[in-house]
Formats: structure tokens, sequence, C-alpha cells
């Protein structure tokens, strides 16, 4: 495009940026209203990707936008920068995972300074910087302290070929999500954060984003923490002295129990198999075996051949006496409930597909039968295969016959708790948060193992406890921390007697990390909090946050935990992080996914050189809705190009001096302007940035119309248009809207130029008079929109009553239209 050099207008601009730091957010003494806009950290992998492109384009669209609107704008950036693959990089090239993750942020931070990305480059935080990660350890001890941070013995998931533990979410379809290979269970001691204590509150509080979030991801998040009630039921055990509890969410079936299942994997199956026959010992260690190297999933799938072992064992039905032969079974989850069922088989499918595999026998409890339909006989669960699981009247259970489902759960949890037998009880799928990793590249975790076998905090004064120097340490994987073949920096002192001690030697899962680096930026060099409680309340929550929905879960659900928490020890006044949410969608190619392996990879830093970082930027914005994917072979960053060098060649076409008063210039030109200013503020609050760009595109091509065919380039509307765009252009190419508003005689920066608000009497919709002849003679005088077309005034001129009248019986035989003016008819 003649005239038009990306590349120089970026280069100039950026480095006035760099020299300037126009983006920095205001202080204490600035009085406009705050807004934070964040969009999720990135992960130091390598250079910038196409994802990152789309990712901290949005959001700088929409701090650009605030700033814009008068707005005091938070916008900053930093690096979630421990992990797993700079040690592993480190580990197949012999280097410090140091310099790999400090020279690929060196890299991602050049790619943002080249995509004008308008950062408060003062706030940069790492979160492997001790200056960072001295705070996660602060956290811990806190939550330590609070009882949240607990160390037990448990089944974890553990991926043999990373030689590490797994968090649930880690492992895929029974895999390694990083690795691919197959996760086994394995008992360790680790630290684990309490995040069951805060289930409810993370359930109920997600009422509150309603609107707000993505439905998608607070559905995902209800069904994460995974709410049940009903009852914990209190059995007795032939033989045993303590009962066992089972938790049901249908109570009121408790009449057709007529059998028990505990997990294979429970601490309670090894202890009722233990007195059995050696037969069964044998049968159900066989079993146990089989089950151990299942994932959850497999065993809760309903497809596939129910299986078991009966124990020899019976439990007793607390409200009939019945005997319930107990079976020890993988569909019942050792970690869920309380390990054990009442095994209802007329009305639970797992249940019925169980007692019709091994011929157990099948109760029915609650009538299902409707007017009309089916009768209980042609029901029949063990004919049919399908279990009663709909609503009913209750028959077959004593004092609840009669019952509807609701009435029958009630009244079965008052027999309950009279007989103290069982009460009404909530379940959740929510586990506790695994936080410890046998890993060199993490947050080392700030306690001390003494020799007399206790565990102690180290001491606040003696924080960070800093990783040790990598050299000598054998990073490979082998289910110990690394760190603790660092002997001279494991080896420490009681903080209390002096003795001998040890460090604890394992590193913090990176979640913990992101749980709250929202607040760090508040304050990122503060060596005295974590971060001011002061600027939380100015600025925090987030009032726009953006990420993929690959964080659904994980990182937005421990970040809303360790929110409470803080909310909890007074230290926030709110107790959810992120006030909105987007998850944009992916860049992808010809339709799928692009990946290294696919050899499909649009590289960023290509498309940067070939198009400049403006091009690149409006042809993704411009792409489609932010959440959808967009498919880069539909993407014309050359269209983007003509339309950018269009904009500032109506810029340097203007003739007219700053400041002219635009009142007397082209009404049609100023309407398509007041429009585009009325407008962009919501299309940018609803992120429809790509209707922005249309607007943009139409007020362009209006002004050139002005230029070349009425106004003319000396009409101040003309001017007022090309201020315009170079404002509202600036959310989506800030160099060439810079470089407009230099060339229309203006002082930097657009970017901090507030708009202007619209005439409304601009914004009217306009109308003229266009008068129909008939032979030359005015009949009728119609209004109508100026933009009108010709069909459409003929057609109105036609159907209107005064034409017809005069016209009667004549036909038309030429008509001739002016829109929007006139329209005239012939009849001879
Ligand atoms: C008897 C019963 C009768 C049940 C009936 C259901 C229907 P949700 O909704 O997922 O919370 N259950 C309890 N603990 C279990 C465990 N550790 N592993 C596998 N299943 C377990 O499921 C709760 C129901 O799942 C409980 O209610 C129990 O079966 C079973 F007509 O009790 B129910």
């Amino acid at each position: 495009e003649g005239g038009y050099d990306p590349h120089a207008i970026q280069a100039k601009w950026q480095q006035l940026w760099a020299e300037r730091d126009p983006f920095r957010a205001g202080g204490d003494d600035d009085a406009r209203p705050r807004k934070y806009v964040l969009a999720m950290f990135p992960y130091p992998s390598g250079d910038l990707h196409m994802g990152h492109a789309e990712n901290y384009l949005y959001s700088d669209i929409v701090a650009r936008y605030w700033r814009h609107r008068g707005h005091n704008v938070l916008n900053p950036i930093g690096w979630d920068s421990f992990g797993l693959p700079a040690e592993n990089a480190a580990i197949v090239r012999g280097a410090d995972p140091r310099k790999w993750t400090y020279a690929n942020i060196d890299q991602q931070k050049a790619g943002f300074r080249q995509y004008g990305v308008s950062f408060d480059w003062s706030r940069e935080l790492h979160t492997s910087d001790p200056e960072y990660y001295r705070w996660n350890q602060w956290l811990f001890q806190r939550l330590y302290e609070r009882g949240l941070a607990y160390r037990k013995s448990s089944p974890v998931n553990w991926c043999p070929n990373d030689q590490t533990v797994l968090a649930n979410e880690q492992v895929v379809d029974g895999h390694c999500e990083r690795c691919g290979a197959e996760v086994v269970k394995k008992k360790l001691t680790q630290w684990y954060f309490r995040i069951t204590d805060y289930a409810d509150r993370l359930l109920d509080d997600l009422d509150t984003l309603e609107g707000h979030w993505p439905s998608k991801v607070l559905q995902m998040q209800r069904n994460w923490i995974g709410r049940s009630t009903g009852a914990d039921i209190h059995f007795e055990i032939e033989g045993r002295a303590a009962k066992v509890s089972v938790f049901s969410t249908r109570p009121d079936t408790l009449y057709g129990a007529t059998f028990f299942v505990v997990a294979p994997d429970s601490d309670l199956a090894a202890e009722l198999v233990a007195e059995a026959s050696a037969d069964v010992r044998m049968q159900f260690q066989a079993y146990l075996e089989k089950v151990q190297k299942q994932t959850d999933i497999e065993r809760q799938s309903t497809d596939r051949p129910k299986t078991g072992v009966f124990l020899g064992r019976y439990a007793i039905n607390p409200v009939n006496g019945e005997r319930l032969p107990i079976w020890a079974a993988d569909y019942v989850l050792a970690d869920y409930g309380h390990g054990a069922v009442m095994a209802v088989p007329a009305h639970d499918q797992r249940d019925l597909d169980f007692a019709r595999a091994f011929n157990l026998p099948v109760r029915i409890v609650v009538d299902t039968t409707v007017g009309g339909g089916p009768t209980l006989d042609e029901l029949d669960p063990v004919a049919t295969g399908a279990a009663l699981s709909g609503e009913g009247r209750m028959i077959n259970s004593g004092p609840l016959d009669g019952l509807g489902k609701k009435d029958a759960i009630a009244g079965m949890i008052a027999e309950l708790e009279k007989r103290e037998a069982g009460h009404a009880a909530t379940t959740f799928r929510l586990r506790d948060w695994l936080i410890s990793r046998q890993r060199f590249w993490g947050t080392p975790i700030p306690m001390i193992h003494t020799d007399a076998g206790q565990i102690v905090p180290v001491p606040e004064e003696q924080l960070p406890v800093l990783l040790p120097n990598v050299e000598g340490l054998d990073l490979k994987p082998k289910g110990q921390s690394p760190l603790g073949a660092a002997t001279e920096w494991v080896t420490t002192a009681d903080p209390t007697t002096g003795a001998p001690a040890r460090r604890d030697a394992d590193t913090m899962d990176t979640f913990v990390d992101s749980s709250w680096y929202f607040l760090r930026f508040l304050s990122p060099s503060s060596e005295e909090h974590a971060f001011p409680p002061e600027a939380a309340k100015q600025w925090a929550p987030v009032d726009f946050y953006i990420g993929g929905v690959e964080h659904a879960i994980l990182h937005l659900l421990y970040a809303r935990f360790i929110t409470k928490v803080l909310h909890d020890m007074g230290l926030v006044d709110f107790d959810e992080p992120f006030s909105s949410l987007i998850n944009q969608g992916m860049v992808i190619l010809n339709g799928a996914k692009m990946s290294k392996s696919k050899g499909n990879l649009v590289l960023f830093n290509e498309e940067l050189d070939a198009h400049g970082a403006d091009a690149l930027r409006t042809a993704l914005a411009f792409a489609g809705p932010v959440e959808d994917d967009k498919d880069w072979a539909d993407v014309s960053a050359t269209g983007a190009t003509k339309f950018l060098a269009r904009a500032l060649r109506v810029a340097h076409d203007v003739t007219s001096e700053p400041g002219t008063d635009a009142a007397a210039g082209d009404a049609a030109l100023r309407r398509v302007t007041h429009r585009v200013l009325a407008d962009a503020p919501g299309l940018v609050e609803q992120t429809k940035f790509n209707v922005v760009v249309a607007r943009l595109m139409e007020l362009v091509n209006a002004t050139r119309k002005a230029i070349d065919s009425g106004a003319g380039a000396g009409d101040p509307a003309v001017r007022e248009a090309a201020e315009v765009t170079a404002q509202v252009l600036d959310l989506i190419a800030p160099h060439t809207a810079e470089e407009m508003w230099a060339v229309l005689g203006h002082e930097p920066f657009v970017g901090l130029v507030e708009w202007p608000a619209a005439d409304p009497a601009l914004l009217v919709d306009d109308t003229v008079t266009a008068v129909v002849q008939i032979d030359g003679k005015v009949r009728a005088k119609l209004e109508v929109a100026s933009d009108i077309t010709p069909d459409e005034l003929e057609r109105l001129a036609r159907d209107d009553d005064q034409v017809k009248r005069s016209l009667g019986e004549r036909a038309v035989t030429r008509a001739i239209v002016r829109a929007p003016k006139i329209v005239s008819f012939s009849t001879k």
C-alpha cells in the first residue's frame, strides 16, 4: 500500500511508548474511577503464539477503551514462570531451568512490545522470582495457621514416567496430561489445602456471577464441586463393634436395600476381608490389584460389566433388621461419601446391574406407575433391566407407605434420627487440593521437619526459603523431590531447640502461584506485604478477566478459594476475585487445532514480520466474535492493511486546522461519525470488537466519499471524522491511530484522549420531504428517510392514498425516481 509503512510507524510509536511509559496506571492522587483489566498471565513456554496474539489483543482493547472513557486503568503483565516444562527442558538439555525460563520471558516480552500492547510495565512480575514466591510461602503459612494446610497420606495419582504426583484434573482418561503415560495410584504423604471447607461458599457464590461469567464455566464449576444432599445412615456390621456409615441421596428407599457394597480399596474392605476364608482373601486380593489400575472414571462408567467379591459378612438394616450381604465392588469409590453404599437395586441402576450380575434380590419400594401406563409387573426391573429411578408412592416401606419422595425422605431422616441411626447430610465431589510436588522448579514449602518428628513453620524472618543452586542436583524425577539431595540446603535447625532438622523438600503446585497473582500486581515489589490491603480496596476485584476455557475449572476455583480465605483473614473486602470473565475462542487453521506435531502452526513472529502489529491486530479483531474459534485461513491480514492505509490517507488529506468547529460541516458525514461515537462504548462493553472494526471501515469509507465527491478535504466534518477514527481505531490498531493523530496535528498520545460525547442532535434518524408528481403536477408529499432507496420510494409513492385517488383508473406508463426527493409518474 503506497505511503503506508506499518513497520516504520510501529517502530516509531513503540519507541515513544517505551520512553514515556504512557500506560502506567495512575497512583493514589489520580481521582479518576479505576478499572482493573487482566488477561490470564502467560507461561513462558517459548515465543508468543497466535493464542497469545488473540488473548492479549482483547484485554488491550478493553484497557485502551477504559482509558478513552476517562478511567484510571490497570493492565499489568507478568509470567507464571515456575513449572514442569522448564524443568523438563533442563533435564533434556542439561541447562538451568532459570536460564531457560528467563530467556523465554525476554522473548515474550519483546513480542508483546512489538505487538503494541498497552501494559503497565512497571508492575511486571515473575512467579519464579524470590520476591514473588516469598509470598507464596507467607500464604502457605497463613493457611497452615488456620488449619487449611495439612498433611495426609492417601492414594494419589502417580505418573510412572514423570515420576510425579498429578492432580485429578491433570489425569485425562487415565493418562498423564503431559506425557500420556498411564496413571497409577500410590500412597504418599502430601500437603493439602482444605478447599472442601469452602465447598458450600464456592458453590453458592457462583450465583452472584450469573450473567458476568460464561454460563458454561459456571456449570463446570458447579459440577466440579458437585454437591449432593441426602442422609448419612449408620449400619451395624455383624461381628464389628463400630457401625459403618453410608451416604445416600435416597434414604427414602432404605426398605428396598438388599445388599451392601464397600469400595475394594477402602480401609473398611481390608478390615472386613481379614477374617474371611483364605479362598475369599485370595480372590479379594486379585480383584483389588485389578481395581487399583483403574481410574475413577473407568470405575464409574455404566456400560461395563459389574464385578465384585462377596466378603462373607453382613450389615444390618437399621429400620427392619434385615441382614444385607456385604460385597466389595469397584463401582463404589473409596473417597466419595463414606466409601460404602446401601444397595437398592430396584431404584438405582448401578445396584440393579450388580444385582442382576450376581443374582441378588430386588425389592420395589417406590410405585412409579402412572395411570394408563405400564403396570408394576410390566416394569419389573429384573426383567427389563431398567431401575425405577423416577418418583412415585412408597410401598413395602412400613410407616412410609403412601408418601411421595420428598415426604418419604423427610420421614426417613426423622426416623433415623430418632433411632440414632442417621441424619441429614451433604456430600461433595470436590476433594482437598493436593499442593505438594516432588519437583525442583517451584516454591519450596516453608516447613521444617524436626528430628523429634514435629513439623513446624520456618520462622517468618527466615523467609523466603530460597531454592538452592541447581548445580550438582539431578532433576530427573525419582518420586522424591530433587531438593532432598541438596544436603546443605535441606539441613537446617529446629527453630526452638536449635537441634538439627530437615527442610520440607517438596515444592508447591504452580496453581498456588496463580491463585493470588492478580493481587500481587497491585504492589509487585512490596517487601512488607503480599499486597497492600489499601490497594486491594482501590483496585480489586478484577473488573475484566479474560483467558482460555482450559482454565474454567482449576485456576478459577483455586483463585476463588484463596480470595475467600483472604477475605476471612480480613485482608480483602470482596470474596470473588473476577467480577467478569470472558473465554476467547481458539485460533485454528483450516478447521483444525494448530499444533507443532501437525505442522500447521501459524507463527506469530512470521505474521508480525509480514504484516506488522496493527494489521495482525485488526485482522484478528475483525475475524469474528470473541468467544468463537477463528480460522486463520479465513482471516485477511492484507485486507486489514488496505483498510489501515485508507484510514491513514484520510488523515493526510485533511486540510482544515486542528480545533476547527465541525458544526458547519457536512451533516451526513457528521451523522456517521457521531453514530460511531454513540455505538462504540456499547459494542466494546459487549466485547463485539469485530463490529467496532466494521463500523470504523464504514466511517473511513464515508469520509473518503466526502473528500472525493462531496464536502471536500477542507470540510471540518472531514477532520472530525478523521479524528474520531483515530480515537476509536486506537483500540484496535494503536500505532496507525497514533500516526493519524500526529498527522492531524495533535500531540501524543491519542491513547490517552477521552472520547468526545456523541451529539444527540446528530443521532436522530433524519428525514426529508419527497414530492410525488403525476403528469407534472404535485399530487402528494411524503416524509421519508434521507437514505431511502429509489425502489422503496417508488413503492411508497404508489401505495400512497392521495396518489391512488389522483390516478383513479389511469395506469402509470412511466416512473422517474430521484431518491430521496422526487417521484414523477406519467400516465400518457
Ligand atoms: C441408595 C440409593 C438408592 C442411591 C437409589 C441412589 C439411588 P451422587 O448423586 O453422585 O451424590 N454412592 C454413595 N457413595 C458412593 C461411593 N463412594 N461410590 C459410588 N457410589 C456411591 O450419588 C449419591 C448416591 O451414590 C448415593 O445414594 C449412593 O447410592 C451412591 F435409588 O444410596 B444411593
